[in-house]
């Protein structure tokens, strides 16, 4: 009687089984009524705004790297050749900034936030993410957030290359929190234990962020 599965079969199974049972990803698409759609306080625009700290870094792909490290099973360091082989993946999603503009239906294309997960395989610990970005810039979330349904590490926005401006050659987007959480020119996402602040929550934004609550500051 043998029971010897592939090791690294039976693991990434044991992982996902293991989020599965916890929970880690029922905070996924939050489905709201259509008259729910643009969150208190916000306003429409067709236009795409650029917001960032005023430099923004010129990546190419061959120099681009993605760290995952910390409370993981496997730390990773990915080229951009190493991205492109994970399974790309399709999101619509809606844009909410918190200097209260909302631009609906952006497409992106990308490595889902699940996908990259399962390669790296968060500990039973793992229960916050800190992101790292190639200008300095930082932001904290939970990691259930970061592996929502929704969420996508986009390197393609409305069929193509996502631009420097705009965060690429990859950024994070996280539809639901508000999209200061999602980082452009994203370089290391650390898994931790406990939350910590990145650049914004330091400076008085909302540690979670989400724009049906209206968490724009840290006391609201
Ligand atoms: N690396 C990095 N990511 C960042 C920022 C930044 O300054 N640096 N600004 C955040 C803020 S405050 C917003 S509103 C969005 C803006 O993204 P956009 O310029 O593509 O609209 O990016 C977020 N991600
Ligand atoms: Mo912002």
């Amino acid at each position: 009687m043998s029971d010897d599965p592939t090791p690294a079969d039976s693991k990434l199974t044991s992982s996902k089984r293991r989020w599965a049972a916890e929970g880690k990803f029922l905070t996924g698409r939050i489905s709201r009524p259509e008259a729910e759609r643009l969150p208190p306080g916000q306003h429409l625009v067709k236009n795409w705004p650029v917001l960032d700290l005023g430099q923004q870094p010129v990546i190419s792909t061959d120099s681009w790297r993605l760290e995952v490290r910390g409370l993981v099973e496997t730390t990773l360091t990915l080229t951009w050749v190493d991205f492109q082989a994970i399974e790309q993946s399709t999101r619509v999603s809606d844009i909410h900034c918190v200097t209260t503009w909302s631009r609906y239906d952006n497409n992106w294309k990308g490595v889902s936030t699940r996908d990259l997960l399962d390669r790296a395989m968060p500990r039973p610990e793992a229960a916050y993410v800190m992101l790292t970005s190639y200008d300095g810039y930082t932001t904290n979330l939970p990691l259930s957030d970061f592996a929502a349904e929704d969420a996508i590490l986009a390197t393609s926005w409305e069929g193509l290359p996502l631009t420097a401006d705009h965060g690429g050659p990859m950024r994070l987007v996280v539809p639901h929190l508000y999209f200061w959480k999602s980082a452009k020119w994203l370089r290391r996402i650390e898994i931790l234990a406990a939350d910590e602040a990145g650049f914004w929550e330091k400076n008085g934004y909302h540690m979670y962020g989400d724009p049906w609550r209206e968490q724009r500051y840290s006391d609201d």
